[in-house]
């Protein structure tokens, strides 16, 4: 029972804690909050073997499960650090300060913080700490330790006070705190704490919601725009995913706790480093650009053989090449560094930028603002790279430098710098384990190979003799290319049903198995049926 009352003054400690430092995170940004600095401290630290695991575990989940994570492992220390405040106050409310401290390092550690973004965390710390040297002092003065309890009121069989169990009466010696006191404080602060977090919330989200500022945006039309896609591009196969993925269905990966909140009015992009002019330009700017549009399938490169981060969508923008062309790049230069609002670097390489490719600054996802999730305001787009050599979100700077003076962000955690993409195809119906009737059996899917394009797509089902599918309409290097088959004579039983597909410069996609890491994962997609 005392071991109890001790943890739940870790868990008032800790409310306080969380409390303050959100309700100061209203006024430094939502991404100060501790808990925030924490885990994203935490997803940099992570070895790339447990981020892989956790993307392919947890997918885009990834995140709630870490912020669950984090919850639970503070729940746990704050109960240790109370249990052992009430023998050793100091010593346990000092688990406190230390935690403070290193949520102001995590604070500090964040790649584009300032000073005042360290406010959150040591609120949260100064706070715990009071709270728990407070509380653990007043339940050691009401511990009857050994001295008998003067209780206040009789306590009779017959008048039981409830929620006092035998040797359990309130007390209250000498000091004058009674039991009772110590548990109203504790549940008082945790109140408090849980509010003071809820309100922090609210209030910041209202602070930063930047929801009326993306609707206000409407990016002019393209200078020429792109002709409808022709719905010839789809196969019309039920089941199989649109050709042209809808906004809130394309996949999102990033590394981002709380999504950047930018405000299109505040928000400039530089560019710098290695050009004889550098630029400093507002969003205004940006879309007086003569804007062109982009239809392209975009990748990452944790996508595992037959996984779903994968996408197609009508990018809008200025042009990139034409920018880089205008601030002058100078000679010797080989790596372009987007840098992102949270401090994300994403190089590519200039050559392929500058080789006439469409690259784009993009301000609209399929003729809309970009949403908050994948970048908005502006974001990078180079077609033929996977995202996390090209796309940058939330881009804020663009660095002309070389890859000898730099490594990005997952270039410095091993990942491949290039970062093209591989020749990838995908079966996407039947779905994995479905039964099927026997007889003729439509196979349907996508294949990409971006800013090469695919050439052939070949069936096999159970080993046999690989069959051309049928492709749908070339769509053109940059776009996923989605094909059917007619699998005939299918007889009742399990059969494995594999894809292979054919770039256009005429590679055939190998067979090899490879993780993600470093550079993309290969290997042919299959997919086991039953046949009924
Ligand atoms: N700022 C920022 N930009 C980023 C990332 C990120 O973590 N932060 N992830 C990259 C990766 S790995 C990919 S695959 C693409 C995904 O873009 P999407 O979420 O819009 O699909 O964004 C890229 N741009
Ligand atoms: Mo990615």
């Amino acid at each position: 029972m005392r071991a109890g009352a001790a943890a739940a003054t870790g868990w008032a400690a800790a409310a306080a804690a969380l409390g303050s430092g959100e309700l100061v995170a209203a006024f430094t940004g939502p991404g100060t909050a501790p808990v925030i600095v924490v885990g994203a401290a935490a997803i940099d630290l992570t070895p790339t073997s447990l981020k892989e695991y956790a993307v392919r575990t947890f997918g885009t989940d990834d995140k709630p499960v870490l912020l669950g994570g984090i919850y639970l492992a503070t729940a746990l220390l704050a109960a240790f650090a109370g249990v052992l405040a009430a023998c050793r106050p100091v010593l346990g409310a000092s688990v406190f300060a230390a935690f403070g401290l290193l949520g102001t390092w995590a604070a500090l550690s964040r790649p584009e913080a300032g000073a005042a973004d360290a406010a959150p965390a040591l609120a949260a710390g100064l706070a715990a700490t009071a709270t728990a040297l407070v509380l653990a002092r007043m339940l050691r003065a009401a511990t009857p330790a050994a001295s008998p309890t003067t209780a206040p009121h009789q306590v009779t069989p017959e008048h039981p006070v409830s929620g006092d169990g035998p040797g359990e009466h309130p007390a209250e010696r000498d000091g004058g705190t009674s039991r009772r006191a110590v548990l109203t404080a504790t549940g008082a602060t945790i109140a408090v704490g849980a509010l003071a977090g809820l309100g922090g919330r609210t209030l910041s989200d209202r602070r930063y919601d930047i929801g009326a500022a993306r609707t206000a945006v409407r990016p002019p039309p393209a200078a020429r725009p792109l002709p409808p896609l022709p719905a010839a591009l789809h196969p019309d196969v039920p089941g199989l995913s649109p050709f042209v993925t809808p906004n809130p269905d394309f996949y999102r990966v990033d590394t981002a706790l709380t999504l950047p909140r930018i405000d299109p009015r505040r928000w400039t992009l530089r560019v710098r480093g290695m050009v004889d002019h550098p630029l400093l330009i507002t969003f205004d700017d940006l879309l007086r650009e003569p804007l062109e549009e982009l239809d392209h399938t975009l990748s990452c490169v944790s996508n595992e053989v037959g996984g779903p981060y994968v996408g197609t969508t009508r990018w809008l923008g200025a042009s990139l090449p034409a920018l880089l062309r205008r601030a002058g790049v100078r000679p010797g230069a080989d790596q372009l560094v987007g840098r992102s609002q949270d401090g994300m670097t994403i190089g590519t390489p200039l050559e392929s930028v500058l080789d006439g490719r469409r690259a784009l600054l993009a301000v609209a996802m399929n003729g809309d603002a970009l949403p908050v999730a994948h970048g908005f305001p502006c974001r990078s787009v180079v077609p033929g790279f996977y995202g996390y050599t090209s796309a940058t979100k939330w881009l804020v700077d663009l660095d002309v430098t070389t890859f000898a003076a730099f490594d990005p962000y997952w270039v410095r955690r091993g990942w491949d710098r290039t970062g093209a993409v591989g020749t990838a195809s995908r079966i996407e119906v039947p779905a994995p384990f479905a039964q099927v009737p026997a007889g003729n059996v439509t196979v349907a899917g996508t294949a990409w190979a971006t800013h090469r394009g695919i050439a052939a797509v070949e069936v096999r089902v159970d080993g046999g003799p690989w069959q051309e599918a049928l492709l749908t309409a070339d769509p053109g290097p940059d776009m996923w290319r989605q094909w059917s088959h007619t699998w005939t004579g299918a007889a009742p039983g399990t059969h494995r049903i594999e894809v292979r597909a054919t770039d256009a410069t005429g590679t055939v996609q190998t067979e090899n198995r490879a993780a993600p890491f470093p550079a993309g994962a290969t290997g042919w997609h299959s997919t086991v049926v039953t046949v009924t």
